[in-house]
């Protein structure tokens, strides 16, 4: 019989670690989790993270990530899954977190004894012992210094992607730097989450691939190398103390031998590089040039595939984790599901059938009336309130039940257009909105998300897409040193997207006038709510 193929994609995010194995074929053959807190309550994790009595500060220990990999390991192994199938492995990590490795360790990692768990063997190998993650706002004055030293907000965005955030890593790693100037000294190699976990599998520190690298405040991203003015901004020596940036389907190298001898891998196993976990989404969502993936929850979030982006003050440019001349954008929007079920509520008695008929009863461009609802102050863009523009562009208090339901809709996606486009974003004919989250269950939802974009929408599961799709970023790592394919070619294997709506016929021609108007009520909305 045939050997089997196996990939393995890992995610460390902030609650869990997660594994999934595809065969060949790429269909999903195992999958577990461990939950930090449950899992490992000797740790005493919240939601996988300690909150400092500022509020601000939050961190989680590294041992606690380093022993998930032990625990998920040895259940795999005991329940008989056979490691030494798999050909390759990829993952992912939560964003923006830091890893601090004490002098001495590049070593260590390297000849790891497969006697003893990772854990026992890497307890005194961190500078910090608890490191700052995504959730951490602690940062603001370095936020604001980063801007100047390189000429503002929107330089520092033209450089690196975004303007200064505070959980964006260079910022984190000034704030060790000027609190904790020791532990910064005593610091060898500082990595991403991601490149932290390849590091482990590799046995030696791996370097920091593009696409994670991109949400540092440190990398030029279409230079693909770390900006002086940025790392000189943040701390002396940073550059060394970082290493190299490499694509993101990189091999890095095989499997250390630790997980030869003590987990029964091939030898010949390789590492793909590591990224963080919203790359590692668009990946398992397995977006295309061109493509669109809005993900309909508690808030909103678009992914973008983009071609020549256009960094601005609201959202994040990134280079792209599948095709590395690309880049993808990801935009937040806080008032999603929240407003959509309070204007559900108010509007249509809490009944989404009622909401449905309400928006199957008015028409594509309500009539030239236009709202914003913004329950609590919104990321993109920074406005709060409720607003109501009628056709003859004047300010109102309020509109019909059912021509509110569609505003609030309409509007929504108009942002999300709007947004997109200021980043770069170009609808091409090959576009497909990917939908998710709740609301993608709803077809008449939808429907008016197809004719503001005027595209397709195909509706997707996104449950583990970013563990999916570092199972299928190993694939494309392997596959792409012996045919050149793209990881395009290889998710071919995968099932298709179901196709759910079309754009009504004329709807490129209501929207046209009416996303201008929206963009400069928007200004206005932005102007009076600061
Ligand atoms: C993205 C971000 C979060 C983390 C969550 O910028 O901060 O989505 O990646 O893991």
């Amino acid at each position: 019989m045939a050997s089997a193929a196996y990939y393995l994609g890992f995610d460390f995010s902030t609650q869990q670690l997660k594994v999934i194995a595809v065969n060949e074929h790429l269909q999903v053959v195992y999958e577990d989790n461990v939950h930090f807190d449950k899992d490992l309550p000797e740790f005493g994790t919240q939601g996988g993270v300690y909150v400092q009595s500022d509020k601000l500060t939050v961190i989680s220990p590294v041992l606690m990530w380093i022993k998930a990999l032990d625990v998920i390991l040895d259940k795999m192994k005991s329940s008989g899954f056979n490691f030494s199938e798999v050909k390759a492995l990829s993952g992912a990590g939560q964003q923006h977190g830091s890893v601090y490795w004490k002098e001495g360790t590049r070593e260590l990692l390297q000849n790891l004894s497969a006697a003893r768990p990772l854990h026992k063997l890497l307890e005194s190998c961190f500078s910090l012992q608890d490191s700052p993650i995504w959730m951490d706002s602690s940062t603001t004055a370095e936020c604001r210094y980063l801007e100047e030293a390189v000429g503002g907000a929107q330089e520092l965005a033209k450089l690196t992607g975004s303007r200064a955030y505070e959980r964006f890593t260079g910022n984190q790693i000034a704030k060790v730097y000027k609190q904790k100037p020791e532990v910064y000294t005593q610091t060898e190699r500082i990595s991403l989450v991601s490149s932290f976990a390849a590091s482990l599998f590799l046995g030696d520190y791996a370097p920091i691939d593009y696409s994670d690298g991109s949400g540092m405040n440190l990398l030029h991203i279409y230079e693909k190398m770390w900006s002086g003015k940025c790392l000189d901004a943040c701390a002396p020596g940073l550059k060394e103390k970082l290493g190299s940036v490499v694509p993101s389907s990189s091999i890095l190298g095989p499997v250390s031998t630790y997980y030869v001898h003590r987990f029964g891998f091939s030898p010949g196993c390789k590492v793909v590089a590591f990224t963080g976990d919203n790359p590692a989404s668009l990946a398992g969502m397995r977006l295309k040039e061109g493509d669109i993936a809005v993900s309909l929850g508690t808030s909103d979030t678009l992914f973008l595939w983009i071609q020549e982006p256009t960094p601005a003050l609201e959202g994040h440019i990134f280079c792209n984790p599948v095709q590395p001349h690309d880049y993808m954008a990801l935009l937040c929007f806080k008032n999603g599901s929240l407003m959509r079920e309070k204007i559900r509520d108010d509007c249509s008695t809490g009944s989404w059938d009622d909401f449905c008929k309400a928006l199957r009863s008015t028409s594509p461009g309500n009539n030239g009336n236009i709202g914003f609802y913004f329950e609590v102050m919104e990321i993109t863009p920074q406005a709060v309130g409720v607003h109501r523009f009628n056709a003859d562009n004047q300010k109102v208090s309020e509109f019909p039940k059912d021509v509110e339901i569609r505003a609030l809709v309409e509007g929504q996606f108009m942002a999300k257009r709007i947004h997109a486009e200021r980043l770069g974003y170009r609808i091409m004919p090959q576009t497909r909105i990917l939908a998710t989250g709740g609301a993608s269950r709803n077809l008449d939802i939808l429907q008016v998300l197809s004719d503001v974009f005027n595209a397709p929408v195909y509706t997707i599961a996104t449950a583990n897409s970013a563990c999916l799709g570092c199972a299928y970023r190993a694939a494309h790592g392997l596959l792409k040193e012996a045919s050149a394919s793209s990881l395009t070619d290889v998710i071919k294997l995968a099932e298709e997207h179901k196709l759910v709506v079309t754009p009504r016929t004329g709807a490129d021609k209501i929207y046209e006038p009416l996303l201008k108007r929206y963009a400069e009520f928007e200004s206005v909305v932005i102007r009076e709510s600061n």
